[in-house]
């Protein structure tokens, strides 16, 4: 008789990445709630439904140059677990990563750096890529971008530069089929594959949001980005399950709703049970209660970047 085929759960994330995970979803959806009150300014993105992304890449980046985007909480919090500098940053007050002018934003930390310029980070990370493989050797430069950003013309000249040059350079897309207002099937023709295929440039799907999963899969072509020099492109096929900044989603409810009964929080709720419940309600209470201490600080004062200054005097030296 053939024996039954027992399918195995998919593992559970360990203690630390659930704990990032839900850090970046009660940030995310905190921010949106101070918006709706008045209590901030300025602009956001948030990256609710995708904070399993950084969360899955954070451990296999280490000491590597990151470049993030717009859309880059998670990618900060995923790396550098630091919800208090980030929310004063955002908030303007004291104790802010950026001492409160980069913003949502602009953040720079150690060899981490994001940038609201759609492309702009791509030349960047090829050019930080050559420099890890002339003086840093065995670091890369991970460069964040949505799907959208594939319509810059920057992004090809840095992946033609990427290829020809073996530049040790990872290109993570967060493909949600959305940029802004506009469906991605409406502004792209072909495929982000055959794109990077155009270049000889390695590329890898990811489908699923299980986070030991993913890494299972995206550590051998990190690897080989890193030892090889090879650029490789990986895909993350993810969904946006806010507005694109706030109150401005222009999408079907049906859509957003087919969209939130995919989303990693609530298999995990269903999944690993009251465990995970009581986690998600402290860190959500915890959160809380640290954008309540941090509304109470002076705003943030100006202390230098910290970096040497590397401004020039006009006429420029040759
Ligand atoms: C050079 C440039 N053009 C336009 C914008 C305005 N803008 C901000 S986000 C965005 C859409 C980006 O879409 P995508 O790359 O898919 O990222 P997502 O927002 O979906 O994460 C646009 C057009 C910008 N920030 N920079
Ligand atoms: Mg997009």
């Amino acid at each position: 008789m053939k024996s039954p085929t027992v399918v195995k759960p998919p593992a559970g994330p360990e203690p630390e990445d659930l704990e990032s995970l839900l850090t970046i979803r009660h940030f995310e959806n905190l921010l949106l709630r101070m918006f709706a009150e008045g209590r901030l300014n300025g602009t956001t993105h948030t990256c609710l439904g995708q904070e399993y992304v950084p969360v899955s890449l954070a451990p296999l980046l280490s000491g590597d140059h990151v470049l993030s985007n717009h859309r880059g909480h998670g990618h900060y919090l995923a790396l550098f677990r630091d919800p208090a500098g980030l929310l004063a940053e955002i908030m303007g007050r004291a104790g802010a990563v950026c001492s409160g002018v980069g913003g949502s934003q602009h953040i720079r930390r150690e060899n981490y750096l994001s940038t609201g310029v759609q492309g702009q980070s791509l030349p960047l990370a090829v050019g930080i890529g050559m420099r890890c493989k002339r003086v840093e050797s065995g670091r890369i430069a991970a460069a964040f971008v949505g799907d959208g950003t594939w319509g810059e013309g920057a992004v090809y000249e840095a992946l033609n530069m990427a290829a020809l040059w073996r530049a040790p350079v990872l290109v993570v897309v967060e493909h949600n089929a959305v940029a802004q207002s506009t469906p991605t099937h409406l502004q792209m023709a072909g495929s982000i594959a055959d794109r990077a295929a155009a270049f000889g440039i390695d590329f890898l799907e990811i489908t699923g949001h299980q986070v030991p999963e993913i890494r299972e899969r995206l550590a051998p072509v990190i690897r080989r980005v890193r030892e090889e020099h090879r650029p490789a492109v990986v895909q993350f096929t993810t969904r946006r399950l806010g507005p694109h900044s706030k109150g401005d989603d222009t999408r079907a409810q049906a859509e957003v709703d087919r969209l939130w009964a995919q989303d990693w929080h609530r298999e995990l709720t269903d999944r690993l049970g009251e465990p995970f419940r009581e986690l998600d309600a402290r860190i959500r209470a915890d959160l809380e209660q640290l954008a309540r201490e941090v509304e109470a600080r002076p705003p943030a004062a100006w202390t230098g970047s910290g970096l040497p200054d590397t401004r020039m005097e006009y006429p420029w030296p040759n």
